[in-house]
This record gives structure tokens, sequence and C-alpha cells, in this order.
């Protein structure tokens, strides 16, 4: 059977995050950390990639905290946008584009695609009963009304959605509704049109579609939506009676917006768009990327947004002709913290932007990586984040690293000679190496980033292992050429370690690759990468000099300070 060509171009996405609230870990480890290592790990291959984010800045929700907290509606999502960027930044997610949907350039590409609908039959008004408060006088879609739950009685479910037993709520079903705007119970049901979605005009179109995934996205994932489709799809309200969001572009809709679910998702396009006008790019955001075949679309999500990303957005997408449905939907499982769910009003949280300010990005991003729920939920613990970082990074990488190149640097301080290469290069160990690295090539292509980086430490590890075995401390002193051979086998090791971490961990890539700079391209880069290591006898052909000061790359964490973060959740 032959190989199927690696696609041209690779979309990827992470959730557009609401603009409503701190991110922390459970987001990162959720939908942004694989994202950004698919993203790195394209773009290291030579592939065409784009990574697009932004922020999701419209419905009830924010609508309801912005009211809360005093400031009008704009003023609350850029506080959150600015802030949300920062996180990323700090965690090394960089994505390509980090848009606003509350940004003109949004609201113009969602009316297109809203037209577009309409104009294909698959919009249509509908007469509907709501709620609305007779004391505020608005209307009460969503979060903006809560009562008690008609199947299983719990007091506050929301107008959108039960989170006891996890009902869609219808929210005229309620029982003793309030309004979450005044307080107010004075509320009654009228009758109003809004415009559907015609989801079931396009379910034999959907299922074809869907069907071809089969055996290729998650267990978790393809099972569950297959149940949710088989028989139909259901047609779903995409206007609000609402003062924030999109102006639904049709005659006699006054004081109609659209649902924030219709256009959070083109956030994904309209950024797109932005982004290759600011790059002054001659491509087209629809016919190069969205709408072409060649581009390999992937959305990294948690599994709370499955519905939207493998129902809902592909259908608008195809029934609108404007793009492509998903390739891939890796939906992450939760992640809980010390076994139980992060929970900023009770406390049980932790501060994403102090934690990375006290232990860097190297330690979270290791060990966010290495408990990504990508099959089942999962949890962070300070006690295993310690345990790990110091055992499997410091002690076993780091200090590798670290010895190897002090050790280098003291004894060969002009440089080592290209000779001392020339048998590592030619031995079983590096043909060991290059499939190692392969491996992790094909694990990231897989979108298995759990195994991925598990795998690099593997390689660490062996690294590691030589170095101690063969104790070039000892031997220097009886044969220091022997020893220099060590001491260059133990470089490649370093070089090709700080290559194939660049994905995962890429400041302490940076670091060790920095010792490397005088001998390195991106070309040359890429091809270790990939596990073609002739490319060394090249890279090494003169020998190599460590030119930087050798300081610690992965700092230990000390007991004391994971005993201060671990009580500060203790005592909530
Ligand atoms: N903002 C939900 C969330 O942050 C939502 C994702 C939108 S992706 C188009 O969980
Ligand atoms: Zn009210």
């Amino acid at each position: 059977m032959s190989q199927k060509p690696s696609p041209k171009r690779h979309l990827i996405t992470s959730a557009l995050p609401y603009a409503n609230g701190p991110i922390h870990f459970g987001h990162l480890a959720g939908a942004y950390l694989s994202a950004d290592v698919y993203s790195r790990h394209k773009k290291l291959l030579g592939e065409k990639t784009l990574f697009i984010c932004g922020s999701d800045e419209h419905g009830v929700a924010i609508m309801l905290n912005a009211k809360k907290a005093g400031i009008d509606y704009q003023q609350y999502v850029d506080k959150w946008h600015a802030e949300h960027g920062e996180v990323f930044k700090k965690y090394g997610v960089e994505f390509d584009y980090f848009g606003q949907t509350s940004a003109p350039y949004h609201a113009e590409e969602t009316i297109k695609w809203f037209h577009e609908l309409n104009d294909r039959g698959f919009i249509e008004p509908q007469d509907s009963q709501q709620l609305y408060c007779n004391d505020c006088h608005n209307h009460l879609p969503d979060r903006f009304v809560e009562g008690t739950c008609y199947v299983c009685d719990y007091e506050t479910a929301r107008g959108d959605e039960c989170p006891n037993c996890g009902e869609f709520i219808d929210p005229v079903r309620l029982k003793n509704p309030v309004c979450k705007i005044c307080s107010s119970q004075n509320i009654k049901e009228v009758t109003v049109t809004q415009y559907y979605l015609m989801l079931s005009k396009y379910h034999e179109e959907f299922r074809k579609w869907f069907e071809a995934k089969k055996g290729s996205w998650r267990k978790t994932v393809w099972p569950y939506v297959d149940s949710l489709t088989k028989e139909e799809l259901k047609d779903r309200a995409i206007t609000r009676d609402l003062d924030w969001g999109i102006d639904v572009p049709l005659e006699n809709c006054e004081g109609k917006k659209l649902y924030v679910w219709f256009d959070a998702p083109i956030g994904y396009v309209s950024n797109t768009k932005k982004l290759l006008e600011e790059r002054g790019s001659q491509e087209d955001y629809l016919k190069d990327w969205w709408n072409n075949e060649e581009t390999d679309l992937t959305h990294f999500i948690g599994k709370d947004n499955i519905i939207f990303h493998t129902i809902i957005f592909p259908t608008m997408s195809m029934a609108s002709g404007r793009a492509k449905g998903a390739d891939h939907v890796p939906a992450n499982q939760f992640l809980n913290l010390e076994g139980k769910q992060f929970s900023k009003s009770t406390g049980h949280y932790v501060d994403a932007l102090e934690a990375v300010d006290e232990f860097g990005q190297t330690a979270l991003r290791y060990y966010l990586l290495s408990i990504l729920p990508e099959q089942t939920d999962s949890s962070f613990s300070w006690e295993q984040f310690q345990a790990k970082v110091n055992n499997e990074l410091a002690n076993n990488i780091g200090n590798f690293l670290n010895r190897c190149l002090k050790f280098t640097q003291k004894h060969w301080k002009e440089g080592m000679a290209s000779e001392f290469y020339k048998d590592f290069l030619k031995s079983e160990e590096l043909k060991v190496l290059s499939e190692d690295l392969i491996e992790v090539n094909q694990l990231l292509n897989e979108q298995s980033f759990k195994k991925g980086i598990e795998k690099v430490m593997v390689i660490g590890n062996k690294a590691n292992n030589y170095f101690s075995e063969q104790a070039p401390w000892a031997l220097i002193k009886e044969d220091k050429e022997k020893a220099g051979k060590v001491l260059a086998a133990s470089s490649v090791y370093a070089l090709c370690l700080g290559v194939v971490m660049q994905p995962f961990l890429p400041d302490l890539s940076v670091g060790i690759l920095q010792h490397f700079d005088n001998i390195l391209d991106e070309e040359k880069k890429s091809k270790i990468y990939q596990g073609k290591l002739d490319v060394l006898e090249e890279v090494f052909q003169n020998g190599h000099c460590l030119e930087h000061d050798v300081n610690a790359l992965v700092p230990k964490i000390q007991d004391e300070t994971i005993t201060e973060y671990a009580a500060k959740l203790e005592k909530v």
C-alpha cells in the first residue's frame, strides 16, 4: 500500500477562549498546549502552517459579568483579551494570530456566512416562546435566566444548560425562573421570531462527510457524535434579543444579534483573513486555506466543545460553501486539580500567571504535556509536578546537558576537532537515535502528544545513560582522545535533544541550541528533527566550539515552594 502523501498545508485552531475570566491549567492542557506542539512540529518539518486563535467576546455570560463589574462590554472583553495574550506568551503558545470577535473585521466575515447560508435556504425564521422580564424589560435568553431544572430538580439550572444533569435547557420550561439581570421573578412568556440554522436540511450530506472520519477520529469523539447524529440533526436558533453581539443582517431585525456560537467559530476564518492581510500575503484566506482540499484542518478543543466543532461548524462551513469540514478534532478530556474541578469561586484554583512566573515555562509545559487528558480525565498534583520536574527533567536531562556541555567546555576550550565525531556518526547508537527521532515525528503526526513527550524523555535517558556509563571524567585521566570521542558523541545527543524538544519545550530548546548556533541553520535543524542524521557529517565538518557560558538549564523545584502552593489549596 502506498503511503498517503503529507498534506500541503496545515490549518490549526485552538478553541477561542471566552474573554470572561482567567485561563487556568485545565484550559492550557485542553486546547492550547497540544495545538502549539503540533504547530511547532509542522513548522519545523518545513510544512506550510497557520495556527489561529482569538478571544470569544460575545454571549450572555460575558454580558452578565461586565454588568457586575460595572464596565462596558468592550472594555471588559479587551481587559481579558490582553490578559489571555500574556498567559499564552508566557507559556510559549505561539499563535500566528490572536484576534477578537468584537472587532469589525470579524462581523464583516460573519455576515457573509449568514447571507450565504440564508441565500442557500439554510436559515429560516420561526416563532418561539421566550422569557421576558417585566421589571428590567430584557429578553432572557441563555444565562439571563435561572430556575429549577425540569429534569432533575436542580435549583439553579441556567437557561441554556443544567450544570447538574447536563440537559440542554428550554428556558420556558424552567420552574420558578429568576431574572439574572435584576433578580426579579416577575417574568412572562412571549412569542418572538428567531432565525434558525436548518441543520436538518443537511443531514444526509453531513453523514456522508462524517462517516468517512470513522477510524481516524478519537474513540472519545467519533462514537459520541455518531450517536447524536444518526437519526437527524436538530435545527438551532442562531439569533437572540440582546444589545451585545453582531447585528442580524436582515430587515426588521432591530435589537436582534447573532448567537455567540454562530459567530465564534467563524472567528477562526476571520482571523486567518486578517492575518494574511497584515502579512501582506498574496494568498486568499478561502481559496488557498479554508476552502482548499489540500489543507489539513485540525480543531484543538476540550470535550465540552465537541458538538459545535464536529456538527454545527462543519455544517455551516460546507452548507455555505465557504469552507471545508474539519479533518481532525482531537478533543481532550478534562484536567482536574488535585482530583477536583478547578474553581475560581471556591479558590480551588491556581493562577496560571503566578505559577509561570514562579516555576517557568519549561517545568509547567513539561508536566502539563506529560499529563494531557487525551483519552481520560487527568489531574494536576503539586507533589507529582515537583517529582516529575526534579527527577525526570532536572536530574536526568538537565544534569546530562549540564555535565556534558560544562565538561567539554572545560577540557576543549578551543573547540573539538571534527575527527572526534567520526566514530559516533557511523555508529549503531546513531542509527537508533535516528529511529527514535523518526518515532517522535510519527507520534506527533498522529497527534499523540503525550506519547511524543514520553519518547523525547526516552532519548534523554539514553543520552544520560551513555554519559554515565562511559564516565568521561574518569576516562580523561588515562586517554584524553577517547574521552573526547565520548564527549563528541554526547554533544551530538545534546544537539538532537535540543532540536527534538523544540515543539514541546521551546525555551529549553533555545537554551540548548544556543550552544550550537554557530554550526546550525534552519534547514539542517529540520533534517535533524526528521532523523535524517547524515546531515551531521556536514554540521560537524569543522568540529565544534562551545562559545557561550554553560548555565544550569533546568532548575530544581524546592520542597518549601511546593508545600506553600499545595497549602494554598488545602485552605479552601
Ligand atoms: N469560547 C468555549 C470555551 O471557551 C468557547 C469556544 C469557542 S470555539 C469557536 O470553552
Ligand atoms: Zn429583570
